[in-house]
């Protein structure tokens, strides 16, 4: 270890911990190491290894990628997406957070996206009080069809103001984003793998009073619930809800299309971080899917603003909860089909259960311990696990900033009491990992070739920039028997989790189809107003609105003025008519906080209150031709009473 260990993060983490924990659960914390600081090569991994693992991870200029990987932002609340191996970040996709560049949040097209799927009295909070311009993203995972990863969706959870969104992966934007109702937020999200997606399902995290949280109910810890939640992803409507004991954090879901999982780490109903902790034990929660929708349909359930709730607690025929040590984390379906690992954080060990005993534990045949199948060891701080498809999984160690390459039959057989040891590997990260995910691993196509371990601090990997530093995402080479960290990346706040999907399985456009329901509402204003978006050069005055309809085709937009009222509401509707490949356009409106930014065959819009008499310049933002900085005109303001 190294000498200045004092202020490493993840000592100074496990004093975070070390206040309230249960002894059991620190029992040898104080022992490990963070890992030998610096070091490039992990474990027992020889020099020359990496050097071919770095080789492999080259991309060269002009050389595309092979995988893309769908990075969630955290609270920056967007998604990244990032090219694998070369870990090169190829562009942002804003969604629940407001994005200067592109504009989204601002323009009526993501205006409507952010707002048409809060509910009523969320509406009603930010028509008063201002739009959130915040999110806080940690799951993304992209739609199934049997198993397989299909390139038509991501969806991605917003843990700060209970949302889910849905992305389009044929032009990588978000097209619906919906607030959950009966619950405060949304964390763990997985997907039905088979048939297909299918339903996105996750869990909420905080306990609060249900059905109403409207002040009834206040510092009454008892009358709080968590729901297990089910949407259509194919229409994002609420499908279901489980009511629960105890809190949920993660959720996977199995390959047959049965059985969905999920992770708790408040047992104990509990309100205070001693009082989160006070439990030897928590559970994972299996959740019966047939039996949920039966339950719904023949009205077993009730309803709670508009959704049907099943109760799912203790006792109920919808769920099982196995015992798990301790304040348990991820939930991780293993690619063989077979196997759920539950991540045990406080706890040293995962716990792994074989979905094959399920059908059994729900007929009352097998106890809830029954269908665990092995608890390996593993070291300190398990957060979550991934696999490669041949039987081994990697599992992120917080507190030893380690990743542990364990084997899941051999994890097995030692449950069984055999002499073997599961651990096949052990290597330095820097440091202190949460989310690790292997190329292609959450499907049954896993490849077991890279591996990301996104790292919550960078501390000294980086030049210093201050007092807040980025993450690091490190990619490891898991295709040999030795894992090799070949690369460090640094991202901004916080990557929670991301997904490695082969560049085959993802087709983006170039240009949007003209036809898109994205600027359906526009097309519509256009229509009333007798203009066509492909040919428009028109300001349309409608009392104090005036709606001014141009195209953009490099190098001009199609007005070069138009005059308005101090006073006006006006809306500007732009249609870019190239359609070139990466020939995008903008519009900045000096003076007025507008930018937005109009991709091949797109329309955009965005209204405002025209305030200032005057001339105000607008301009192309994106860079589009030789005469990009002619591509401009004038707004001309006349002043109230002329
Ligand atoms: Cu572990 Cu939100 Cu998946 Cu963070 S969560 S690490
Ligand atoms: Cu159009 Cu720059
Ligand atoms: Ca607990």
């Amino acid at each position: 270890m190294s000498d200045d260990s004092s202020d490493k993060p993840g000592l100074s983490r496990r004093r975070v911990l070390g206040g309230t924990a249960t002894a059991a659960a620190l029992t040898g914390l104080t022992g490990a190491g963070l890992g030998a600081g610096g070091a490039l090569l992990g474990g027992t991994a020889s020099r020359a290894q990496a050097a071919t693992a770095i080789n492999k991870a080259e991309v060269k200029p002009g050389d595309l990628d092979e995988y893309y990987a769908f990075h969630s932002g955290g609270q920056s609340g967007e998604v990244r997406v990032i090219g694998v191996p070369s870990m090169r970040e190829i562009i942002r996709i804003p969604v629940f957070n407001r994005c200067s560049a592109t504009g989204w949040g601002q323009t009526n097209e993501s205006k409507r996206i952010l707002t048409e799927g809060l509910l009523p009295e969320t509406r009603a909070y930010v028509a008063k009080h201002g739009m959130f311009h915040n999110g806080d993203a940690h799951h993304p995972h992209m739609s199934f069809t049997d198993g397989a990863y299909d390139g038509r969706y991501i969806f991605i959870n917003d843990k700060a103001n209970a949302r889910i969104a849905r992305i389009r992966c044929d032009v990588m934007r978000a097209d619906k984003i919906i607030e959950i109702p009966n619950a405060r937020d949304v964390h763990g999200l997985r997907l039905q793998k088979y048939p297909r997606t299918g339903y996105v399902f996750f869990c909420t995290e905080h306990l609060v009073p249900m059905p109403v949280n409207d002040g009834t109910i206040l510092d009454e810890p008892k009358k709080y619930h968590c729901v297990y939640n089910a949407v259509d992803g194919d229409t994002m409507k609420m499908a279901w809800q489980v009511l629960v004991d105890g809190n949920l954090d993660n959720t996977d879901a199995d390959y047959q299309g049965k059985y969905a999982f999920a992770s708790s780490y408040n047992s104990e109903g509990g309100v205070t971080l001693a009082e989160m902790t006070a439990a030897e034990q928590d559970w994972g929660v299996v959740f019966n899917i047939k039996r949920i929708e039966e339950a719904v349909k023949k009205g077993d359930c009730q309803i709670w603003n508009g959704v049907p709730v099943v109760d799912g607690r203790h006792g109920s025929p919808y769920t099982r909860y196995i015992p798990v040590p301790n304040n348990p984390h991820g939930c991780n379906t293993a690619p063989d089909g077979i196997h759920v690992v539950f991540n045990g954080k406080l706890s040293p060990t995962t716990t792994v259960i074989d979905v094959r005993l399920l059908d059994d534990l729900f007929d009352d045949k097998l106890k809830p311990r029954d269908v665990v199948v092995a608890e390996p060891q593993l070291g300190l701080g398990p957060l979550h696990t991934a696999f490669d498809g041949q039987g081994n999984a990697f599992t992120t160690l917080f507190l030893d900033s380690q990743i542990v390459k364990w084997n899941i039959d051999l994890a097995r057989r030692l449950y069984k009491g055999e002499k073997v040891d599961p651990i096949l590997q052990k290597i330095d990260v820097q440091y202190q990992p949460g989310h690790n995910h292997a190329s292609m691993s959450e499907s049954k196509e896993a490849d077991g070739k890279w591996l990301i371990s996104l790292n919550k601090f960078s501390k000294d990997r980086f030049l210093n920039v201050g007092p807040l530093k980025p993450e690091n995402d490190q990619l490891i080479d898991i295709s040999g028997e030795q894992m090799a960290v070949v690369h460090d990346g640094p991202s901004f706040a916080e990557p929670h989790d991301t997904e490695i999907i082969h560049r085959s399985k993802v087709n983006p456009k170039n240009a949007f189809p003209r036809n898109d329901p994205m600027w359906e509402d526009a097309r519509r204003s256009a229509e009333k107003d007798g203009v066509n978006l492909e040919e428009a050069a028109k300001v349309v005055r409608d009392g104090n609105k005036v709606r001014v309809y141009m195209t953009a085709m490099a190098p001009t937009f199609s007005l070069d003025q138009f005059t308005v009222k101090q006073g006006d509401e006006v809306t500007v509707v732009i249609t870019n008519m190239d359609d070139v490949d990466d020939l995008s356009h903008g519009f900045i409106l000096q003076n007025h906080g507008i930018c937005f930014e109009i991709a091949p065959q797109a329309t955009a819009s965005v209204t405002f209150v025209a305030d200032r008499p005057g001339v105000h310049w607008y301009y192309c933002t994106w860079f589009c031709h030789a005469l990009h900085m002619e591509m401009a005109g004038r707004m001309l303001v006349e002043p109230r009473g002329v």
